[in-house]
């Protein structure tokens, strides 16, 4: 019997040492020590001894049991370091590496240039106004003296919708003097704003875009004058592009304003001398304007013969394209993230 136990041991501690992982000394132990384990049945064999060979068995089997499990744990701490060590190994990560980079992104330039028109504008006591981008005939036409047969309002030129439920006229506006009406409309001068947004127009090439923006500006109040116009929108373009300018008021024609004007400045790239971009003129042409045309102040209820106002408009585009040096405005509408990131 000791024999038996002995040998028993030694098999078992030697299956302990090689055990390869936790789950096959769990195997191991059950087969020593759980119910049917071999030195389980030699210690209950130990009831039916005389008590010289109990003594001695159970000496030995005591001994066999503490060593077992001093053995096991010790053979468990082991294989669970090395397992520990063997994933260390396998999920090694470089918390040094650098990071890869991401472009945090940028204002578009066109909305940059927009930006700064309306702070400006703003500071000069012009706040800005908006007002929704499909419009009827009476916002967008009619209230601005444009007349039924004016070329503007051809089907050529304006993005036309299904009507309204109420059969009224639906469009995309396609300048925002309609949000200019809107401010104007109900109230008393004196009255000033800006209106900046998108803008519809149906014509596509590669100077025109089937949308762009547009910053408008009006005053309306006692006593306004042409001379008011020339400071303001002169104060604004020194301003805008940062250098002292020449700018001259050019003879046109609106029909929302009387007399109407078309605003140059100096050409930025030859200083005047004449190059492509001013077509050999010196000047770019960069602003509309004039004096409110009577029957847009009696249309939205202002007293024709008691106020005056003057109004503007720009192309954002147009201007941004200046003040930034692109030369295609295609590039503006592309979104390349190249040419994006080099006009940040
Ligand atoms: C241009 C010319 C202009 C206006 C816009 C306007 C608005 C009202 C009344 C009278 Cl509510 N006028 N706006 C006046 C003159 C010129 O824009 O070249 N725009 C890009």
């Amino acid at each position: 019997m000791l024999e038996e136990l002995s040998a028993l041991k030694a098999a078992a501690l030697t299956e302990l040492t090689q055990a390869a992982s936790p789950a096959e000394l769990e195997t191991i132990r059950v087969k020593t020590l759980g119910k049917k384990g071999s030195l389980t049945q030699i210690l209950r064999g130990l009831g039916q001894m005389n008590e010289a060979d109990r003594t001695t068995l159970g000496a030995q089997a005591n001994a066999f049991n503490e060593e077992f499990a001093l053995t096991l744990t010790r053979r468990m701490e082991a294989l669970k370091q090395q397992e520990l060590t063997q994933r260390l190994t396998r999920e090694w990560v470089d918390v040094t590496l650098p990071g890869r980079p991401r472009s945090p992104g940028t204002l578009h330039p066109v909305t940059r240039a927009q930006n700064e028109i309306i702070h400006l504008f703003t500071a000069m006591g012009f706040p800005p106004a908006s007002g929704p981008e499909v419009e009827s005939d009476w916002y967008n036409f009619e209230a601005l003296n444009i007349p039924p047969d004016h070329p503007a309002r051809e089907m050529h030129d304006t993005f036309y919708l299904p009507p309204a439920p109420d059969g009224r006229k639906r469009l995309l506006r396609t300048h925002t003097s309609p949000v200019q009406i809107r401010v104007m409309e109900g109230k008393q001068p004196p009255l000033r704003a800006i209106a900046p947004g998108k803008v519809f127009r149906c014509d596509s090439d590669i100077t025109h875009t089937p949308m762009f923006h547009q910053v408008e500006g009006f005053l309306v109040d006692e006593g306004v004058h042409f001379g008011q116009l020339k400071g303001l929108l002169e104060a604004f373009l020194v301003q805008f592009f940062e250098r002292p300018l020449p700018v001259r008021f050019r003879p046109s024609f609106f029909p929302f304003t009387e007399p109407s004007a078309e605003v140059d400045m100096g050409c930025l790239f030859c200083e005047g001398q004449g190059c492509r971009i001013c077509k050999r003129t010196g000047w770019l042409e960069v602003l509309g304007c004039g004096l409110i045309h009577p029957n847009v102040l009696a249309h939205v209820g202002i007293d024709r013969e008691r106020y005056t106002g003057f109004a503007f408009g720009m192309g954002v585009e147009r201007l941004a394209m200046l003040k930034y040096g692109i030369s295609d405005m295609r590039a503006l509408f592309d979104n390349d993230i190249r040419f994006l990131d080099r006009h940040a």
